[in-house]
């Protein structure tokens, strides 16, 4: 099956005909990676020019995210299976008022394929889980994702509140999703920011001192 007829399926919200289209294709020998970047991601961005434009509506949304999280409950364990050593744990989340959570995801998988812990709390999370789901697990590292741009000042306090507990500057905070930029991260104080899932686990490494060179 070719890749458009996947995008297509997703734009439809077809999660059953998704989920066999990314079997088939990866029965046919497509790298999962070629299938989320090539034929996923841009689906859900069809998806959201449509809700843009006004000719898809919440439900029309509802349908296309089912869709894509059958299809990612397939391509997770192709994502995950990587030879990196263990690289410490990471507390992640969606902060408070954002119930997206698929980005989300997709960074946690490629958090663990590249050989981390990760301590997934969901989405609207609110900054003192954070906090203590970072002491509790002795995390180093915190990812924080947002997108609203209404909820970025929960991201904000998210990092307020971590930088004010005692972890301090002791945790390094990375930040994504589509409203976030990196001169919104200098402004908040995070550590890191990475544009898409595959960058978000490159910087992970590097904000945990794990050297790819
Ligand atoms: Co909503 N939504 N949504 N939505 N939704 C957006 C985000 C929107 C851009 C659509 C639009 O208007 N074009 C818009 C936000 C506008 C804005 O604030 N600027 C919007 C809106 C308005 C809303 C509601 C307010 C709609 C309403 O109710 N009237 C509502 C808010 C609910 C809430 O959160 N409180 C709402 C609801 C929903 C659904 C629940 C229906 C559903 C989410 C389901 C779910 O996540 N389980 C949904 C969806 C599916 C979308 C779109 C269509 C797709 C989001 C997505 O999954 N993208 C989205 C439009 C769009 O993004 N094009 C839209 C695919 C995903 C792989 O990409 O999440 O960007 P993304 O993640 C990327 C990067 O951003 C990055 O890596 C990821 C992978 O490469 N990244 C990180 C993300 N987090 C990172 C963290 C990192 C590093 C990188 O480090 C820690």
């Amino acid at each position: 099956m070719d890749l458009q007829t996947i995008t297509q399926r997703l734009i439809e919200g077809d999660a059953k005909g998704t989920a066999d289209g990314v079997r088939e294709t990866l029965d046919d020998g497509t790298p999962a990676t070629s299938i989320l970047g090539d034929a996923l991601i841009p689906g859900m961005e069809k998806v959201g020019n449509l809700f843009s434009e006004g000719e898809y509506f919440v439900p029309e949304l509802l349908l296309a995210a089912r869709a894509m999280s059958a299809a990612l409950e397939i391509l997770t364990p192709k994502l995950e299976g990587s030879d990196y050593k263990p690289a410490g744990t990471v507390v992640m989340g969606t902060v408070q008022g954002d119930m997206h959570d698929i980005g989300k995801n997709l960074v946690a998988i490629m958090l663990r394929g590249c050989g981390f812990e990760v301590v997934d709390l969901g989405a609207d999370v609110a900054p003192q889980q954070f906090v203590e789901a970072a002491r509790d697990s002795g995390a180093k590292l915190v990812g924080l994702s947002a997108l609203l741009s209404t909820t970025l000042p929960a991201m904000e306090a998210t990092v307020a509140a971590l930088r004010a507990s005692e972890l301090g500057e002791g945790v390094r905070v990375m930040v994504g999703g589509a409203p976030v930029t990196d001169e919104y991260r200098e402004q908040i104080g995070a550590d890191g920011y990475a544009p898409d899932a595959s960058s978000a686990a490159t910087l992970a490494r590097q904000l945990a001192g794990i050297s790819d060179a």
